[in-house]
């Protein structure tokens, strides 16, 4: 496969600094390098070009956290992205999960046509929060309510009027969602297992139930935050659960997903050096990206 490596290397959205440094810590870990490993055809187009916190206006205006140089961020994420030819299979970089915002769109707007896409969200969190229900304004938290078309229209209207049906979005891993945040996911059409699911019904079952439901989708993102995994296999995230997908378990569901043959795009977000010990959440995470790309044990 073509695939193109995009960093995002962006921390606005998050509570705590430092997720701005991922794309280094991934490329660090020699994901591009592991890629072509497994005889893909690798291209690192660099990253979007993302102002410094110190540099920009924080004042938060709706309750919402640098929400002008997130929006330009996202907006640029979206065009790099929209602007690939539709066979390649785009690797973007987080940064925290607010750029998704701007990669979900751009993958779903790819090529002549918008196509019907399905959203696997792998997270320790829903990010289905508004300005209005959201407890701390941070964006991160945000990203599915607007990609759905809910909350700010700044933020929402990034695709040009298009949003994903919440009836294509999956979520997998969850065990945080605020009050607010649960009332809305309420009747929404959002599938989200959580960690009792995982539990009680294992991750191959997960993994096919969100196969067949998503079966009408033409594309397939999967958008994986690195805290849907447990702590003590990814430290480094600014907002550790404890309770998350062993080791074992994000491997399955990617070597899963990589035997469907439907994934068409990937992010890896919120990986955070300055919390991490000697970049093992990195290397985890890149591990994660070779068993969705391709990697087998035999
Ligand atoms: C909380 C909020 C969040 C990631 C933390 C936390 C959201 N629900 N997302 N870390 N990746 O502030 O909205
Ligand atoms: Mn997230
Ligand atoms: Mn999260
Ligand atoms: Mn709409």
């Amino acid at each position: 496969m073509d695939l193109s490596i995009l960093g995002i290397p962006m921390d606005l959205g998050a509570g705590r600094r430092g997720v701005d440094m991922g794309p280094s810590a991934l490329r660090n870990a020699h994901l591009a390098g592991t890629l072509r490993g497994l005889g893909h055809t690798v291209t690192d187009l660099g990253d979007v070009e993302v102002p410094l916190p110190e540099t920009v206006d924080k004042h938060a205006e709706g309750g919402l956290i640098f929400l002008d140089p997130i929006i330009a961020a996202c907006r640029s994420a979206a065009e790099r992205v929209a602007a690939l030819p539709e066979g390649t299979f785009p690797v973007t970089l987080g940064g925290d999960h607010s750029v998704s915002m701007g990669t979900v769109t751009g993958n779903a707007l790819r090529g002549a046509a918008p196509r019907r896409t399905g959203l696997i969200w792998v997270d320790a969190h829903t990010d289905y929060n508004t300005p209005h229900s959201s407890p701390s304004g941070n964006i991160h938290g945000m990203p599915v309510a607007h990609l759905t078309g809910l909350g700010d229209p700044r933020l929402s209207g990034l695709g040009g009027g298009w949003h994903l049906q919440p009836e294509d979005i999956v979520m997998i891993g969850i065990r945080s969602v605020d009050a607010h945040e649960r009332e809305l996911l309420r009747g929404a059409g959002i599938k989200a297992y959580t960690m009792k699911d995982v539990d009680q019904l294992g991750i191959t079952h997960i993994t096919e139930e969100t196969l067949e439901r998503l079966s009408g989708t033409e594309r397939l993102h999967v958008s994986f935050d690195a805290d849907a995994l447990d702590p003590s296999v990814a430290p480094g995230v600014g907002t550790p659960v404890p309770g998350g997908l062993t080791y074992r378990e994000g491997h399955l569901l990617m070597e899963l997903l990589s035997e469907s043959g439907r994934v068409t795009s990937l992010d890896i977000v919120e990986v955070n050096p300055v919390l991490d010990t000697r970049n093992q959440t990195a290397e985890v995470m890149v591990g994660m990206a070779a068993s969705l790309l391709g990697q087998r044990i035999l």
